[in-house]
């Protein structure tokens, strides 16, 4: 990959159409733009260390669609749960998958079911009968991932930064109640920034009937219990169980603790206010993340 294209994919990264804002701003941004630069700066590292590994990316474009994956021994690693679709796999399950900007690839669950399937999915929350605290974990382990791909986990901060970079996603959030109903919402130009940026998360827009509970946290940087990245003066991390992008602090908490339905302990639980209120702690959540371009109807020749 030659230089110039490294850095045109680090300016599109980073400076998309819809983010010129960024040069009509005041002093205050200067602090963002800065950030900002870190992370090119440490993206171009990766992408330096990432071409060095391999002997070149394979990438075909077939249908205004890019299909990338990572030679190694002879076979190819999709990037993602919408490359695994486009092999022909179409039952929900773990795959290994190479996001770009990681240095190794990685185990993840993919849904092949809902609205057409090849969603990577990020977090998993349900009846699974670990401890009810188990999402109340430090910086370095959201950092880098936990839990079990069969039950609960969170897919780790490293790996949505670099899946929601690699291409231009949607983030779809499935909700289930304990009485059997379900909602959803989905966030188009989803977007995580690194972590010398806090794990800064912003979208574009929503859709679902879900209601919009993460618009407070748009724009957020991540929190977790041994880090106040806020915009509250108390500790929205240690307050609510959670580790999150909490602003001041939330409409919606789905790493917080699970508690089973309606709850008197208020707002802890795994709540999005708009649709259940603060004080109901829900069944099932999964977060998980699609390229924008997705189109079902491609499969990549074997
Ligand atoms: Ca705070």
């Amino acid at each position: 990959m030659k230089i110039f294209t490294v850095v045109a994919l680090l300016l599109s990264i980073y400076f998309p159409t819809e983010s010129i804002q960024h040069f009509h701003t005041t002093c205050n941004d200067v602090g963002i733009l800065e950030g900002i630069v870190d992370s090119m700066k440490e993206l171009g590292e990766m992408a330096k260390q990432k071409i060095a590994t391999i002997e070149g990316p394979v990438c075909s474009k077939r249908k205004g669609t890019y299909f990338h994956s990572i030679p190694e021994n002879g076979k190819y690693i999709p990037s993602d749960c919408a490359d695994v679709y486009y092999k022909g796999i179409r039952s929900s399950g773990i795959y290994e998958i190479w996001p770009r900007f990681l240095n190794h690839p990685i185990d993840v669950r993919c849904d092949m079911e809902n609205d057409n399937g090849g969603w990577t999915i990020i977090q998993r929350r349900g009846d699974f009968d670990e401890k009810s605290d188990f999402f109340y974990q430090p910086w370095d382990i959201y950092k880098t991932g936990f839990g079990n791909l069969s039950k609960e986990f969170w897919l780790g901060n490293e790996p949505i930064f670099a899946l929601s970079n690699q291409k231009k996603s949607v983030l779809r959030i499935d909700l289930k109640d304990f009485e059997g109903h379900s909602r959803y919402a989905e966030y188009s130009g989803f977007v995580v920034r690194s972590e010398v940026e806090l794990f800064q998360m912003t979208y574009t827009t929503y859709k679902g009937d879900a209601g919009d509970s993460l618009d407070h946290h748009k724009g957020a940087s991540f929190s977790t219990k041994d880090m106040d990245n806020d915009n509250h003066k108390t500790h929205c991390s240690q307050r609510y169980k959670g580790g999150w992008w909490y602003n001041a602090c939330h409409h919606a908490n789905l790493n917080g603790l699970y508690l089973r339905g309606n709850t008197t302990e208020h707002a802890t639980g795994v709540t999005w206010f708009h649709w259940k209120g603060h004080d109901y702690s829900l069944k099932t959540t999964e977060m998980k993340l699609r390229p924008l371009d997705f189109a079902p109807d491609i499969e990549i020749p074997k």
